[in-house]
């Protein structure tokens, strides 16, 4: 049994007519908690329920923290999210509704990750929101769907906040033989700190993160996707908040899901037909994100001029 589910597969007709290649969908927005997130923790959830674990610390007001408590309902485990104050209500609200204790602290991730760290007790199991190779295993799952549909695509399209989702992708690359299919990394210009680390060849801290895409809020990115930049091909790629923005409408137009921007950064890039040049066959990571609705977005959009 594993707590995600198979998610849909198939070519979006309306984005491979903007991009200019085929865009293939790979639907984690379908999630039971609404993003991808789910496979990762969902796995380290498991793992640790089978070590005897009666309780689970998260730290992400996103949708990490929705998964954490998703997981922990499944499986009948407690669990605590500490979430910083930029929190929405929309997430408080849903992770409430998952049966989860929620702890509002600090201006943002780092500082509630410091409560949450000291918060686990013995017994208790820290899930990670990106930096855990337990979860980079269950993300690695999206790619052996996709394997097992035998659609190799020619490059992979994804987000990238902490870059969990980047080295669970490339996991599942590698374990499937496809060591050679690229992986385009996407960030908005006000979270890049993949990009920030890219440019220095280093893992590289940003000084703060100025973005509607707040899930893709992390300042700096975990050490095993610096280490990726040297076993992997990858490229670095920025967009603006209105392009993530736009995004999001027009795939509710064109698919009817809504996403968060930090999603729609990567779907932005099929409006890029330069970014997506001399590739035939382009996999779309539909990362999803369940922490904006509708009104949300449309007041970022009407804020940024989207
Ligand atoms: N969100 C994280 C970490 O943020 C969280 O706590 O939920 N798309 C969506 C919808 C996401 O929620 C996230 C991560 C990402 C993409 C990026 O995934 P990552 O962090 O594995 O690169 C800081």
């Amino acid at each position: 049994m594993t707590l995600h589910i198979q998610t849909p597969l198939y070519e979006s007709r309306p984005m491979s007519a903007s991009a200019g290649c085929q865009v293939w969908l790979k639907l984690d927005a379908l999630q039971p908690c609404g993003s991808f997130k789910l496979r990762g923790v969902g796995h380290a959830c498991e793992v640790h329920h089978g070590r005897g674990a009666r309780h689970f610390v998260s730290s992400s007001g996103g949708n990490a923290g929705l998964a954490v408590a998703y997981a922990g309902r499944r499986l009948g485990v407690a669990v605590t999210v500490v979430v910083p104050e930029t929190t929405t209500a929309r997430a408080k609200e849903l992770l409430t509704l998952e049966g989860a204790k929620v702890i509002v602290h600090g201006a943002s991730w780092q500082e509630a990750n410091e409560l949450a760290q000291s918060l686990v007790g013995p017994g208790d199991a820290f899930i990670h929101p990106f930096d855990d190779p337990l979860l980079w295993a269950g993300h690695a799952s999206l790619i052996d769907e996709v394997a097992q549909a035998g659609e190799k695509p020619d490059a992979v399209v994804l987000s990238v906040g902490g870059g969990g989702l980047l080295c669970g992708v490339i996991e599942g690359l590698r374990r499937n033989g496809w060591h050679d299919v690229p992986v385009i990394a996407v960030e908005t210009h006000g979270a890049a700190s993949f990009h920030a680390a890219v440019q220095a060849g280093q893992g590289v801290a940003i000084d703060r993160i100025d973005s509607i895409a707040t899930s893709l809020g992390a300042k700096r990115v975990c050490e095993q996707a610096v280490k990726e930049l040297a076993a992997h091909p990858i490229h670095s790629v920025l967009v603006s908040d209105q392009q993530a923005l736009q995004a999001c409408e027009r795939f509710l137009d064109d698919h009817r899901v809504l996403v968060e921007p930090a999603c729609g950064a990567a779907l932005a890039l099929a409006s890029e037909p330069a970014a997506l040049a001399g590739y035939g066959k382009v996999l779309m990571v539909v990362c999803g994100g369940a922490t904006a609705t509708l009104a949300q977005i449309r007041q970022w959009s009407a804020a940024v001029g989207a």
